[in-house]
């Protein structure tokens, strides 16, 4: 059987984000660093064959390439290439036969052409095919992955799980990525899903992340798997478009939805219809205002730098959003990434100028805008964080609506079930440690008996 070793970037200062602080800049900071990679894992429970390395630091990365591999492949985003580079150099002076690499900052020419292969989308049969099966189109199975939240001096408070339940999104902004990448839309299988918050259950999580980008936009699907999070008694975050959760919003509400981030990007209505975001902003407002609700923490996203916006402009815009009183809001710089739509217009009118691929990671501005300069730019970001959020803020906006309005409505048992529990539990908590379920029974079939399932024709969204 052939050896083969998937990782992720080695781990530097910088490389895995932390998903609280990065957005709070101000004392006392919490912080929920994601130290998994959700592909990594998710690659790893389909087909356990591979062995993954996730963040290793440099020197257990080249302990291991020591070992002898038949296929390196590398987990690889933009703004994590140049350290990519070196470690693919480092596997070729060893030897390696084979170097692969998958994952959105994948198909570049920097990639490209330093690499044997590059897998695009959600590559899980041109890894099995390595060991001579596919995996049915229907039977993706989820795997266990965790974050603990800390807040300060470092206590941890509490372990979340990780869900993704679902690859691509039905729509086309043209500055995102991920339809033009994943281009076969496919669900997670429901049994997998059921076993995996089983799992969190009994480790005593009751706090779930959900990481698709468009939840909800199967409806059936969805339907589903909030029962299923409202069975576990789970408490959970969301990201969503505005009319997505309109339409859900009291029925995920009873099914323990508290934590509901949208895609604002912009006040503007004539911007939004250029990035092609399909979204009314009557719609933005009449969420924030239905969504008040006890318990519910609210997050938005907005993007900065788009072309048509001076400075002036985008305070102003950022102070629209403000006016709506989301708990968090985050805010990025407009990156263009290849293959967008956005990527080819910027590139034709303005010009793409950074020559420094770690820039390319939504902080920094990496093109020519027409009236922003780049430093200009950064102490924008900068200035409308800590305008946005704050950690008082935080933590008052956080503990008060996520811990007072239960107990406030008589829940005391919240206050054992959600709190204690939680700080207990995350202190036996290793996000680190890997954790597989045995596949289940139909899970895979032999690659030459069957159709190469792209595109995928069951559970097609
Ligand atoms: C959840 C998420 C986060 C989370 C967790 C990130 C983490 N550390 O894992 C948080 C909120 C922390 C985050 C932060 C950021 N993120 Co983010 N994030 C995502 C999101 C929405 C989903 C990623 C995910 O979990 N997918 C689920 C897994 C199962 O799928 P997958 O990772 O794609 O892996 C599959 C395939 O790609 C493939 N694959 C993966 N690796 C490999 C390796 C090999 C060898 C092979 C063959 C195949 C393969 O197989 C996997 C299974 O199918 C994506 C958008 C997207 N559509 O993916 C953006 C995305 C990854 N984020 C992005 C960015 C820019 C960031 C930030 C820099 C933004 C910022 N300014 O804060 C930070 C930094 C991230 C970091 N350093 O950790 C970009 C990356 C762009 C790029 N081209 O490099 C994306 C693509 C969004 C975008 N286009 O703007 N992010
Ligand atoms: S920004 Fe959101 S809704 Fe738009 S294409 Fe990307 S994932 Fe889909």
């Amino acid at each position: 059987m052939k050896k083969v070793l998937f990782t992720t970037v080695y781990n530097k200062p910088n490389v895995v984000t932390d998903m609280v602080a990065e957005h709070v800049k101000t004392f006392p900071r919490a912080g929920a660093v994601v130290r998994v990679s959700p592909g990594l894992r998710f690659l790893k429970q389909n087909v356990p064959e591979i062995e993954i390395m996730e963040y290793p630091s440099l020197e257990d990365f080249k302990e291991k390439i020591k070992e002898g591999w038949d296929i390196v492949g590398f987990s690889v985003y933009l703004y994590q290439i140049p350290e990519i580079l070196e470690m693919i150099q480092y596997a070729r002076e060893q030897g390696v036969k084979e170097i692969w690499a998958g994952n959105y900052g994948a198909p570049v020419p920097a990639i490209e052409n330093a690499v044997d292969r590059v897998i695009t989308g959600s590559a899980f049969n041109e890894v099995a095919e390595i060991f001579g099966y596919t995996i049915l189109p229907d039977r993706i199975e989820h795997p266990v992955m965790t974050a603990t939240v800390t807040a300060i001096w470092k206590i941890r408070f509490l372990s979340f799980g990780i869900l993704y339940t679902s690859f691509g999104c039905p729509y086309k902004c043209n500055f995102c990525q991920t339809p033009v990448f994943i281009k076969d839309r496919f669900t997670v299988s429901l049994e997998s899903i059921d076993r995996v918050l089983q799992y969190y259950h009994q480790k005593g999580i009751r706090y779930i992340a959900i990481f698709d980008e468009t939840f909800g936009a199967n409806a059936a699907h969805y339907d589903e798997i909030t029962k299923l999070l409202a069975k576990y008694g789970m408490i959970w975050a969301a990201q969503s478009r505005v009319e997505i959760f309109l339409a859900n919003l009291d029925k995920w509400y009873e099914r323990g939805m508290r934590l509901p981030g949208i895609g604002v990007e912009f006040m503007d209505e004539a911007v939004l219809r250029d990035v092609n975001k399909k979204q009314k902003i009557a719609n933005i407002k009449k969420w924030a205002e239905l969504s008040r609700k006890p318990g519910m923490f609210r997050y938005a996203f907005s993007i900065i730098g788009h072309p048509n916006m001076n400075r002036q402009q985008t305070i102003d815009d950022a102070y629209r959003l403000k006016a709506l009183g989301f708990e968090i809001n985050r805010a990025s710089i407009l990156t263009p990434f290849p293959g967008t739509g956005q990527w080819k217009s910027i590139e034709q009118e303005f010009g793409i100028d950074e020559p420094d691929l770690h820039k390319y990671d939504s902080r920094n501005l990496v093109w020519k805008h027409p009236t922003i300069g780049k430093e200009e730019m950064l102490e924008l970001l900068q200035t409308l964080k800590t305008t946005y959020n704050s950690s008082i803020k935080l933590y008052r906006e956080g503990l008060g609506r996520l811990v007072y309005d239960e107990i406030k409505r008589g829940k005391w048992w919240f206050f054992r079930n959600y709190i204690l529990r939680s700080i207990i539990s995350s202190n036996f908590n290793n996000d680190t440690e890997q954790v597989y379920f045995p596949n289940m029974e139909g899970h895979k079939t032999p690659a030459m008996t069957t159709n190469i399932i792209t595109p995928y024709n069951v559970h097609h969204l």
